[in-house]
């Protein structure tokens, strides 16, 4: 899913939504004053209510002349004023030596970023294209596209600015990040400039907004914005990639401990473990009533198996494994003493069986889980933020 104007992380980005939205009310209020009295008109003198000799004969009226020309002379003076000023600031480059300069190459069809030398003399090229998503021979996505490794990293409250250019015998492109409301063509041979100076860290999508040819679709990158600090620890090294936690997002994260190795996130495919788009299988879910389980060393202790069988267990199974959605079977009773009405484990009592509260991600990090499916590693290092960074990303998946 990509991120649009719901997020505004650049200085300016304030002053463009100004623009923007001082542009659209004038104008819904200049198409009200044309267009109401139109329909108006066309109603009160309608053929029928109005006898040919009536008709009177008005060469002109002077008042009515000024008023309409001189309204709408201030409103456009308003939208210019507004469209100025916005455009101005994104256009007035910041002095080179207050700024980082990086160089952008836009090629079909991905972005790359060169720096300038560091410390050591090391100069850091890094970029490259997005990473498809993979699909079967029927088009069905099993794997969703991923930003990979292409991205520009910047400290945050800094002006960055960006000389960007294309290959001769490229096209054009154009550089757009939506979050700060900037935008700007990349045309080969030529260079182009733009600059901002980001107000938050994060991670902001970078698109292509200039058809470009087969896959302009897929030519994404992300810019991330760092602390000051982690940015120059980076910019220093001969890394390719920041270390430690550059990127709070959950996403990022899932992405940097190697989870999508072995779990599936956008699709229900069952990798090393299982997706991590639903919380259970029917199967899985059957394993522990059968076999209880003692391993994620909740408040509660062990799960005792065998509390139900038979065809109670398979129905209790299938409503687990479908979210607890619908009629709740009222054998689910043998289960709710410990995990709940609803399922999401009293409060942490117990397992959350619908979906993966930081709770529950925090014990299987801290203990690991070997199951019916296979051996999911220990993370004992995970910090609480990054766990509910995680925990709240699995949620939004699902
Ligand atoms: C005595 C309290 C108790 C009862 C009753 C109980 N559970 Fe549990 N359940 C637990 C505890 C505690 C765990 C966590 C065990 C562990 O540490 O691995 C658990 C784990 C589970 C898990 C695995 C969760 C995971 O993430 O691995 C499932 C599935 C489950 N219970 C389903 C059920 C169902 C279905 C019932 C009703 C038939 C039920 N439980 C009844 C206490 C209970
Ligand atoms: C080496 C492969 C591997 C890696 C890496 C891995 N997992 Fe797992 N994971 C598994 C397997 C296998 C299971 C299934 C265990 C079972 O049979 O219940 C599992 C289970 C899980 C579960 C379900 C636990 C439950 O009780 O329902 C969650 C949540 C999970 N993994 C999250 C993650 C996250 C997040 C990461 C990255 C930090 C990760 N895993 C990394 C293999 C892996
Ligand atoms: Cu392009």
């Amino acid at each position: 899913m990509l991120e649009g104007f719901n997020t505004s992380a650049a200085t300016f980005a304030a002053d463009v939504d100004q623009a923007f939205w001082i542009h659209i009310v004038i104008s819904i209020g200049l198409f009200l004053s044309v267009v109401a009295p139109m329909f108006y008109f066309a109603w009160k003198y309608r053929a029928d209510k109005v006898k040919k000799e009536e008709i009177g004969t008005l060469t002109h009226h002077t008042g009515l002349e000024i008023t309409w020309t001189v309204i709408p002379v201030i409103l456009l003076m308003v939208f210019f004023y507004y469209g100025y000023s916005s455009m101005k600031v994104l256009r007035t480059m910041p002095a080179e030596s207050e700024s980082i300069v990086v160089k952008v190459e836009g090629s079909k069809w991905k972005w790359e970023y060169e720096y300038p030398a560091n410390a050591s003399g090391h100069v850091h090229k890094i970029g490259g294209a997005f990473q498809k998503p993979k699909l079967d021979e029927n088009g069905k996505v099993l794997e969703k596209g991923t930003m990979g490794i292409s991205a520009l990293y910047v400290p945050v409250n800094t002006n960055v600015i960006l000389e960007m250019t294309a290959p001769l015998n490229d096209v054009i492109h154009s550089f757009y990040i939506p979050a700060f409301r900037m935008k700007e063509d990349v045309v080969p041979g030529r260079t182009t400039k733009q600059w901002f100076n980001a107000s938050e860290v994060g991670e902001y999508d970078i698109e292509c907004a200039e058809y470009c040819g087969t896959d302009h679709s897929y030519m994404y990158s992300r810019l991330v914005v760092l602390p000051q600090e982690e940015y120059n620890a980076w910019f220093n090294s001969t890394d390719n990639t920041p270390k430690g936690n550059y990127a709070k997002s959950g996403d990022a994260l899932v992405q940097r401990h190697g989870c999508t190795q072995c779990h599936a996130i956008e699709t229900d495919k069952v990798l090393v473990g299982p997706s991590l788009k639903t919380r259970f299988t029917k199967e899985q879910v059957l394993d522990v009533i059968n076999n209880g389980q003692d391993q994620l060393g909740y408040a509660m202790g062990a799960m005792p198996g065998g509390l139900v069988t038979g065809a109670d267990a398979e129905e209790i199974a299938a409503y687990v494994a479908g979210g607890m959605k619908g009629e709740k079977p009222a054998s689910f009773a043998a289960c709710s003493s410990c995990h709940g009405e609803d399922g999401k484990g009293m409060g942490g009592m117990s397992p959350n069986l619908v979906g993966y509260d930081a709770t529950l991600m925090s014990h299987v990090f801290k203990n690991g889980k070997v199951g019916m499916i296979g051996r999911m590693p220990a993370y004992p290092n995970m910090s609480e933020e990054e766990i509910s960074a995680i925990a709240e990303y699995l949620e939004n998946v699902k």
